[in-house]
């Protein structure tokens, strides 16, 4: 699906600001032929949750409503016009005018409708229902539960199965764009490089509506000089003297299509693509045929007010930290991101893992590491569906984006019980299917996992692991919590030798400006001792190919004893304010090359 962009064809209206609000208390209908009976408001986009100072509509779990007006220019109204949700979490049924004109279910991925014959002269009223509701056939999964009060109305609750907050709304830019009556409809880039001749062979895919007599791609520079031109909807382009897309070193060409008829250029759009080649090969992850090591984090869209709302200004200083620090990439853990902070990532040379939203397949998740829920898991999860829809979703969204070099198929399911392998082996081939680009995957795996409690790494071409020798395992305990490190690293070294191993989480809760001269657990100075004490490990491992800590910042989590006003494995707060161990993970970073290091 395309990116909206004005182009000479193409004019965006954005939606965001202002928008009604109110939840449903489901007392009596909503009647969507009238405008929403409120007078509250909500700024989008954004998460309704920490713009509102009553605590019950923060917490609020169910239905919520969010209506906007807008008129379109009559300059505009024979054009095909589109409405498109960058996100609507978690679930979204669309009125215009008080007709459904569309559903979507899935709150990380962008879904679009025409809505030319839904439109009026003068004012429309453009009305979203909402849900935030999770259970055990959605992702992420959710535990809910339903009762009635003492009125019979129905209370609705849902306790995360993962550890973020469930913020909700409308996350991501809203827009109405116009396209021409035939136009570009989705770009299907595959670059195939030559390393050693310094040439690419790009393919360019093009699907239309609507008849042209010709498409016409032109590859430009980024001085906005031609490179090449061809013509059809499938076409390949070859580029010499190419200029890489690398790490932290990003070079990106635009391809312009174009749908001509009679001699004119009817519709055009504008995607940017990079070059470069990704592989997994003897244990080591290639990029541009040299292997390269992870340096960064797990990450979350998390910020003050804005929830997991966009938030350009803390994506682009969060960017301007990682660089700072020598860090070359994040994971989009646990779902996929704004497709604006994607495409800041190819322009900055972040390198992307990107993960679907298939958090919490592990029945009962908690904190207390008993799980003891756990071996009904896939016997009692029904996510097959959804699962199968984000993948097709993702890709579809991501597929162009030269900073994606992994997709991770979910985070931490219980894949050390029976019935993993099975739910997760048509998923992988799904995957692997679907992406033009053929990616590598992974899944995140779960510290019960261990080399011989786990299911499904056979699927997987890097292995990634959350691990917490030290934090939620020997707490406390940095030598004991080394001997685990080190065992449990070789035997997956061992286990499977041609697979690159990485660490995609570990970390320590850590209250900013509490300290201990003692190293207590939760004092800046056990945050540095632990990471000192894994960095010392990763670099006695040969495969070992990636170290991404957890988190990038303090984040909001569901209540649990085990969470004080969130969760504070941040090297950073939340603010962004750097907590001791930056400057030891600085250090390290600067001194670590992004290829090479491990021979
Ligand atoms: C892992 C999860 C992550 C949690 C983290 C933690 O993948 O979402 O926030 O551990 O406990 O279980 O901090």
């Amino acid at each position: 699906m395309l990116y909206p962009i004005a182009t000479e064809s193409r004019v965006v209206v954005n939606l965001s600001g202002i928008w009604k609000f109110m939840t449903d208390k489901e007392v009596e209908p909503i009647e969507v032929s009238q405008p929403l009976p409120t007078n509250e408001v909500v700024a989008v986009p954004a998460s309704f949750n920490d713009q509102t100072v009553s605590k019950e509509t923060r917490m609020h779990s169910g239905y919520f409503w969010y209506e906007k007006e807008f008129t379109i220019a009559k300059a505009l109204r024979n054009e095909r016009l589109v409405l498109r949700f960058g996100s609507a979490t978690h679930e979204a049924w669309v009125y215009l005018n008080g007709k459904e004109i569309t559903y979507h279910k899935g709150g990380f991925t962008p879904f679009e409708v025409e809505i030319n014959n839904y439109l009026v002269d003068g004012p429309n009223r453009l009305t979203v229902r909402l849900s935030n509701l999770l259970d055990y056939t959605t992702l992420p999964v959710g535990n809910y539960s339903e009762e009635k009060d003492e009125n019979g109305r129905i209370i609705r609750k849902v306790d995360e199965n993962f550890d973020f907050f469930n913020y909700a709304g409308l996350h991501r830019p809203v827009n109405i764009y116009t396209t021409p009556r035939d136009y570009i409809e989705d770009i299907v880039i595959v670059p195939n490089v030559d390393l050693a001749a310094k040439k690419a062979d790009v393919h360019f895919s093009i699907k239309t509506a609507g008849a042209f007599d010709e498409v016409r791609v032109t590859v430009l520079d980024e001085e906005g000089k031609q490179v090449a031109q061809a013509s059809g909807n499938d076409t390949n382009i070859s580029i010499d003297n190419v200029q890489l897309w690398q790490p932290l070193n990003a070079y990106l060409y635009t391809a312009k299509v174009e749908g001509v008829k009679g001699g004119e250029t009817v519709d055009v759009y504008e995607e940017s693509f990079g070059v470069r080649k990704v592989e997994v090969s003897s244990g080591k992850f290639l990029i541009n045929g040299e292997p390269f090591y992870f340096k960064g984090f797990g990450k979350h869209e998390d910020t003050f007010v804005q929830g997991r709302g966009l938030n350009e200004a803390y994506n682009v200083l969060d960017i301007n930290l990682m660089k700072q620090m020598g860090a070359n990439s994040f994971r989009t853990s646990h779902y996929p991101y704004s497709e604006e902070m994607m495409r800041l990532c190819d322009r900055e040379g972040i390198v992307v893992i990107d993960e679907t939203p298939a958090v919490g397949l592990f029945h009962g998740f908690g904190f207390d590491l008993s799980g003891k829920n756990a071996n009904s898991t896939w016997s009692v999860l029904k996510t097959t569906e959804a699962h199968e829809q984000v993948i097709r979703e993702l890709i579809d969204r991501d597929k162009n984006h030269a900073c994606v070099v992994l997709w991770s198929i979910a985070n931490e399911p219980a894949s050390h019980i029976e019935g993993a392998h099975e739910y997760f082996e048509p998923l992988f081939n799904l995957a692997r299917q679907l992406d033009p680009q053929k990616r590598p995957c992974t899944f995140v795996n779960i510290l019960m996992a261990t080399p011989n409690a786990d299911k499904c790494s056979d699927l997987v071409d890097v292995i990634a692991l959350n691990r917490y020798y030290g934090w939620y395992l020997q707490t406390g305990d940095l030598s004991k919590a080394e001997e685990e490190t080190r065992k449990e690293l070789l035997e997956w070294q061992e286990k499977y030798p041609d697979k690159p191993i990485m660490y995609t989480e570990y970390g320590a809760d850590t209250v900013a400006g509490f300290h201990s001269a003692y190293g207590e657990p939760f004092s800046e100075e056990y945050q540095e001792d632990y990471y000192r004490m894994n960095s010392k490990v990763f670099d006695e491992i040969s495969n070992f190919v990636g170290e991404q800590l957890w988190n990038f910042a303090d984040f909001q989590t569901k209540f649990g004893i085990q969470r004080v006003q969130g969760n504070k494995k941040g090297i950073f707060t939340r603010e962004r304010e750097p907590k001791m161990v930056v400057r030891y993970l600085s250090n390290r970073w600067n001194n670590i090359p992004n290829f090479g290091y491990k021979k």
